[in-house]
């Protein structure tokens, strides 16, 4: 076996730190259900014939958010569901795109594990030809789940009791980011092969940095402390933080926070009072909590503003969160400036 191959990490895993041999298996299957959706991005509008007969554009749908689902959306969709259905891995599935959690069917064995996936993260991108992902998390089935169970309450764990993060990046290559709770190692996709090699072990996030992700279009809508955050990151090295900042926006939150995994920086989707009842617009069970235990188990952190995004307990299967994500030090100083708003108004 190829020193290098995912299967082969993994069972370095069992053998050094005690992994399910089934979590494995599990694993490999998303991988490989991952290399599926990266084929089909790939090949765009030549998919299926001519620019309109293609996997692009809408799919005339939309998901239990509101927000329109491209086909590719949908088709990533049914490619995790197919592959995982059967494999007798899973107790459980949920997903961005649907509404529900999806049962195993009863003609196939269960497993004792609950995945939960945003098939297709960014996908507003996907005309223009920019990085999309897709990310996932697997969280232990709660024992004694019936059979015929695929009740959300077992999903609405703390983002602490996953087993599994990890995310593929479709962008000029096709990455693999995992962790099962020992550190964060990246794949990239061999093409040639159809086989992700190890490319780098032991991620870590630089603690300190001078880059900022966000959609600055929503700085009117923002509270106090972001406001106050962002402006300090744009007064420079005149202002109180001392230094000159950079920005990027991919409005991808796969390959923001890939960056960041690659050469830190801090990503921030906060609150706003466009929708003044919602705590943010991304999603918690299947695209902060993943993110947020990739970036930690690489020396990062990840907070909604003011508390341990990992330590959020779940009351809906779809619920948003504010998210500030990556390098240790630069997200401690924005939690804290949130946090001394919240003493002040008390
Ligand atoms: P905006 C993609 O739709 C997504 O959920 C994240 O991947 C991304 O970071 C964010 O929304 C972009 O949001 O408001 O800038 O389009």
């Amino acid at each position: 076996m190829a020193r290098n191959s995912l299967t082969h990490y993994l069972i370095r895993c069992e053998r050094e730190h005690g992994i399910d041999p089934n979590l494995r298996l599990l694993i490999e299957t998303v991988a490989r259900a991952c290399k599926t959706i990266s084929h089909a991005v790939g090949k765009g509008a030549l998919w299926g014939g001519g620019a309109d007969g293609g996997v692009l554009g809408s799919a005339g749908s939309t998901n239990v958010q509101g927000e329109t689902q491209k086909k590719l959306d949908v088709i990533a969709n049914e490619i995790l569901v197919e592959a995982n259905e059967w494999g007798g891995h899973l107790a459980g599935m949920a997903s961005e795109e649907m509404d529900n959690p999806l049962g195993i069917p009863v003609a196939y064995p269960r497993g004792h594990y609950l995945l939960l996936f945003d098939p297709l993260d960014g996908s507003s991108n996907i005309e223009v030809n920019v990085s999309i992902g897709t990310i996932f998390s697997v969280l232990p089935a709660p024992a004694g789940m019936a059979d015929d169970d695929d009740e959300a309450q077992h999903f609405l764990q703390p983002g602490h009791r996953q087993v599994c993060a990890g995310y593929a990046v479709y962008g000029p290559q096709t990455m693999l980011v995992l962790t099962v709770g020992h550190g964060v190692v990246t794949f990239t996709l061999d093409r040639d092969t159809g086989s992700f090699v190890l490319t780098q072990e032991n991620n870590r996030v630089p603690p300190d940095t001078r880059e900022f992700a966000v959609n600055m279009s929503n700085a009117r809508h923002w509270d106090a402390p972001m406001k106050r955050y962002i402006d300090e990151c744009l007064a420079g090295k005149e202002g109180p933080r001392g230094k000159d900042f950079n920005m990027r926006w991919i409005a991808s939150m796969v390959s923001d926070v890939h960056r960041i995994m690659q050469r830190g920086g801090i990503f921030l989707y906060p609150w706003d009072k466009r929708e003044p009842d919602k705590p943010g617009k991304l999603r918690l069970m299947y695209e902060a909590n993943p993110m947020a235990m990739l970036i930690e188990q690489a020396g990062g952190a990840a907070t909604d503003g003011r508390q341990r995004i990992l330590d959020i307990v779940p009351t809906r299967l779809h619920q948003r969160v504010s998210v500030m994500i990556g390098s240790k030090n630069e997200v401690e100083y924005v939690t804290g400036l949130h946090a001394a708003t919240s003493r002040a108004a008390a």
